[in-house]
């Protein structure tokens, strides 16, 4: 493993030309946005927010956006067959197509990016209503997937003109998840570097760690992954590509599936992950699962953490430390019918690392899955 860190004349280098304020939300293309928003509504803890579709004169899109805390999630349907939001959902299933990035200047962003080498998905548009107005323009990143830039300067809107508020009476109690913490692509062997490069020049993100496939791998998979982050650490995200292993890798199930690259896993914050999972379990949210022989010797690993160990081994998170603190995570299974993207639950006590620690213990868990699939 290899870890860089990002010093203050890195910060303003990238701020300079790419200042990107955090994650804004993230959309998923669905083909049934009313299900999939209900989904995330009494398993994960979301509320509703806004809406978009035949009620308010859109005739293309049906859309459900909610909320938890900073988090905003977009579940967005076809109404009609033949679109090209069908085809992207014929193609990979259910999965996500935008990454908005919260800025100052969207238009400057998509100019910068643009002329740093970016393929526009669309150009600086203006949208407007009775709240305010907002800026958004979009590049393509890997796989389908695209980033969307969103300058809401002073919009006091919902969510985005076009969309009105979602007032249902069904409301949920959050499971205490804050933010999103970073967002992993799964792309094709060889690729990785190039998505490096792409992340380093375009969104002016640095590389702060890398995982070869000696560190990432089990007896029968390996892989690769590289983390990029931005200037102001608020972004990351950790790029996969499957190297050569004597079995089908989780990244390569993944990209077969999925139909090429694409999100894998969301990873969202908490700062409460024994509440957080005992809440999403009694929700009917499955977990992966560990062997009890690593609770057996995790003290003798990461030394005296504030938690209880027999809480932990009990609803199955994992605990990694690094030389600046420690981190407690937990992955769900896959999400949708394919077996592509699923989410992590993670909460951090001082440590910025990804939890190298986990990696072998987390990859059996997933072998195991794989077997129930026989895609091993
Ligand atoms: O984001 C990460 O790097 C960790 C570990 O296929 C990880 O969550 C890495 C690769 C992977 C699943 C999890
Ligand atoms: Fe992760």
């Amino acid at each position: 493993m290899k870890s860089t860190v990002i010093t203050e004349a890195d910060k303003l280098k990238s701020e300079e030309f790419m200042p990107l304020l955090g994650t804004d939300y993230v959309e998923f293309y669905v083909s049934n946005s009313k299900q999939a928003a209900h989904f995330y509504k009494t398993a994960m803890g979301f509320n509703s927010l806004a809406y978009s579709g035949l009620e308010t004169g859109n005739k293309v899109t049906e859309s459900y956006v909610v909320y938890q805390d900073k988090i905003k999630f977009v579940f967005t349907s076809p109404l009609k067959g033949n679109s090209e939001i069908g085809k992207q959902i014929d193609k990979h299933g259910d999965g996500v197509k935008t990454i908005a990035l919260w800025v100052e200047d969207a238009t400057q962003a998509y100019e910068e990016a643009i002329g740093r080498g970016a393929k526009s998905f669309f150009e600086p548009m203006i949208e407007k209503d009775d709240h305010g107005q907002v800026i958004r323009a979009g590049i393509h990143t890997y796989g389908d997937v695209v980033h969307v830039f969103v300058e809401r300067k002073n919009y006091n809107g919902v969510f985005l003109p076009g969309f009105r508020a979602w007032n249902s009476d069904f409301k949920v109690t959050s499971v205490g998840l804050k933010f999103v913490d970073h967002m992993v692509g799964n792309v094709e062997e060889g690729q990785m570097n190039e998505w490096v490069k792409f992340y380093e020049e375009v969104l002016g993100f640095k590389q702060i760690l890398s995982f070869d496939d000696n560190d990432i791998s089990t007896e029968f998979t390996a892989l690769m992954s590289k983390v990029m982050s931005n200037g102001n650490g608020r972004i990351k995200f950790p790029i996969n590509e499957p190297a050569p292993g004597l079995k089908k890798s989780q990244v390569d199930e993944y990209l077969e599936f999925y139909n090429g690259a694409g999100v894998q896993h969301i990873a969202v914050a908490t700062d409460d992950i024994i509440k957080t999972v005992t809440k999403l379990k009694s929700r009917g949210i499955e977990f992966l699962k560990v062997p009890q022989t690593y609770y057996d010797v995790l003290s003798e690993r990461v030394g005296k953490i504030d938690e209880d160990i027999s809480a932990l081994a009990e609803l199955g998170i994992l605990v990694d430390r690094d030389e600046e603190g420690y981190l407690l995570q937990i992955f769900t299974k896959t999400v949708q019918a394919r077996p592509t993207m699923f989410f992590e639950i993670i909460q951090r006590k001082g440590a910025n690392s990804f939890g190298k620690g986990n990696f072998k213990a987390l990859f059996e868990a997933l072998e195991r899955e794989q077997e129930l699939r026989g895609t091993l």
